[in-house]
């Protein structure tokens, strides 16, 4: 197959070098550059259905929605299979795989090579945030799966905007991303409703600022401007030219007398990002508008302020768990249609469940492998990790800045994690030093968001573990310098939450949602110095009466606001071995700073 450069709608030089090349390697049938029209989605959208993998859903119901099932070994990030090839083993870090880029090239063409071989080569040029921003920033993915082609035009800005943005002003750099389902069909073989391979690659070349990804469909594995691009390769990038590329929802806050705050919260896969980014305050007076739900990018302007913009377009949210109660305007958003539907159960009426849509399950469903479901089946009807992926355009709570390349300034940045036990509701930190050591030490209890068990407390520093592109040392190291990088830097305050506290007998303490407004209500009241709060071994945390319980006294009395709040010595001293080990295994790399710090912390407790 050899690409005919004269019907090619571009006159990118690199970029035609790298499609012809790839075609090459990989044998495609043809090769499609994708324009991102709604015709376009349409087309491969009824493709799809006439292929057999997706199902169209019902138009009254879903408008102009898909459903697909994924293969059932397919549906979450790999991240025993996910390589950080830098040229230098220490560079990827302690807590990334890491291969030799020569020799993870060597085996990723060989396995390349042919792979689409019955296939459509799908050329799918993208822009991370708005096209219009002073410096835009492109990549063009590759791929032989019409999903993903689909997905990245919810996903990212795509197509031929971006195309031709590449162009404007000469040839513009952009970030190669090629991706294979590596299921190649010989004459005659017919095709599965999700190929994938059980061998699965998904690998990052720093210094090249390239990606390779094999084996999986599944979004993060394959929809490779998200955590590939924004996260991993964006980290190296916003090291080396002093910002941040950060897994973290953007919010903007009005307050009852009319002053605005953006806050920006770092949140493990499936901890709520996306809940608290739509959240609708129960505290009367307050405005919360959504600008981002996973991932933000944060520069100084030039007084000196962070300011973050979102590189997507649109939510790939976690369906379980997202309903009227607990995100009205998740379900206000998928509900226009547009959308596309993974690993849900369907309904009988054409339209799609999960647990937690509803409060009452549906008597009959068709679950997420196909089969038929009743409340009785005693199993889930949705996968966990079931996403569905929306324009961000449709959130009725869009704040209006989310499509401006400046961005907003961040007045504060959360850490959190989902903790049963020791961590508090809220904690603020003394200052960015003692909120890196925080961010650093973060922990969470494991998700299905990624393949593996679920439950299991890990460090996850800044929510990052399984996205930073390079020496975790380094990136933490990066995190400390933040505020030296600008003569008059104004970082943000930094605050440590945690919605997830239990009691003894294993019921949530807090009713999170719409009431953690009453803690960002807390948070903006320490920005303006207006709220109370004790000084703790671990830093300021409210006393007991800081956060308006109004309309919650009955559900949260004083007994189990004192148990959400409290610094339980002994619970923290249990925490002490565990950091240690973490930052043991961060390595010679660690800031000396933050053993120093634990020191501290240690001190404190001892006190
Ligand atoms: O699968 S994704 O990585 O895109 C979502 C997540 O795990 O945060
Ligand atoms: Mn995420």
């Amino acid at each position: 197959m050899s690409v005919d450069t004269t019907q090619a709608p571009t006159t990118h030089k690199a970029l035609l070098e790298w499609v012809s090349e790839v075609a090459a390697l990989t044998e495609p049938d043809s090769i499609y550059w994708c324009d991102g029209s709604q015709e376009e989605y349409d087309r491969l959208g009824a493709e799809l259905v006439a292929a057999g993998t997706a199902i169209r859903l019902n138009e009254d119901k879903k408008k102009n929605s898909y459903y697909f099932a994924s293969d059932p070994d397919d549906v979450a990030r790999v991240e025993d299979r996910t390589f950080i090839c830098s040229q230098n083993e220490a560079d990827a870090g302690p807590t990334n795989n890491w291969r030799d880029p020569a020799e993870m090239k060597a085996t990723l063409t060989e396995l390349y090579r042919g792979c689409m071989h019955g296939r459509t080569m799908y050329v799918i040029p993208f822009c991370m945030g708005p096209i219009d921003a002073e410096d835009p920033t492109f990549g063009v993915e590759i791929s032989d799966s019409a999903y993903v082609a689909m997905s990245m035009r919810i996903m990212t800005r795509m197509g031929k905007a971006p195309l031709e943005a590449m162009t404007k002003g000469g040839d513009r750099a952009f970030v190669p991303c090629l991706h294979s389902v590596g299921y190649p069909l010989e004459p005659g073989q017919a095709d599965v409703a999700w190929p994938c391979n059980t061998e699965k690659y998904i690998v990052h070349f720093p210094e090249d600022r390239a990606i390779w990804s094999y084996g999986s469909g599944y979004g993060g594995n394959a929809l490779l401007g998200k955590k590939c691009y924004s996260l991993r390769i964006a980290s190296v990038m916003a090291r080396d030219e002093g910002w941040l590329a950060e897994h973290m929802l953007i919010l903007k806050l009005t307050s009852p007398a009319g002053k605005v705050y953006h806050i920006a919260g770092a949140f493990p896969s499936a901890c709520g990002k996306t809940n608290l980014a739509m959240i609708e305050p129960t505290l009367p007076g307050w405005k919360a508008e959504t600008l981002g739900d996973d991932i933000a990018w944060m520069r100084f302007d030039e007084e000196g302020y962070l300011r973050a913009v979102n590189p997507e377009n649109g939510f790939f949210g976690v369906a379980p768990g997202t309903g009227e109660s607990s995100n009205p305007n998740a379900m206000k958003t998928i509900n226009i249609g547009n959308s596309i539907f993974t690993n849900v159960a369907r309904t009988l009426d054409g339209d799609v469940w999960w647990e937690g849509m509803t409060d009452e399950k549906p008597a009959e469903l068709i679950d997420w492998k196909g089969n038929p479901w009743t409340p009785a089946s005693g199993t889930k009807a949705a996968h966990p990790n079931s996403r569905f992926t929306t324009p961000m355009e449709q959130a009725p709570t869009l704040g209006a800045e989310w499509n401006d390349g400046k961005g907003v300034r961040i007045d504060a940045i959360l850490f959190g994690g989902r903790r049963a036990t020791t961590v508090p509701l809220v904690t603020e930190t003394s200052d960015w030093a003692h909120g890196v050591f925080m961010g650093a030490t973060c922990s969470s209890e494991t998700t299905a968001a990624a393949t593996g068990a679920v439950g299991v407390v890990r460090r996850d520093p800044m929510a990052m573990l399984p996205f930073i592109g390079y020496n975790a040392g380094d990136y933490i190291q990066h995190w400390l310098d933040m505020p030296s990088l600008h003569e008059n830097a104004h970082m943000p305050k930094v605050f440590y939450v945690n919605w997830f506290r239990k009691s003894a007998d294993g019921k949530f303490l807090w009713p999170g949602f719409g009431d953690n407004s009453r803690v960002l209500a807390w948070i903006v009241g320490r920005l303006e110095g207006t709220a109370d709060a004790a000084r703790t071994p671990i830093g300021y945390v409210p006393t007991l009466d800081a956060i308006d319980r109004t309309g919650i006294e009955d559900e949260v009395d004083d007994a189990t606001m004192a148990e959400v709040l409290k610094v339980d010595t002994e619970e923290w001293q249990r925490e002490l071995p565990l950091i240690k080990e973490w930052f043991t295994k961060l390595g010679e790399r660690l800031p000396q700073q933050l053993w120093s710090d634990l020191d501290q912390l240690k001190a404190a407790l001892e006190a």
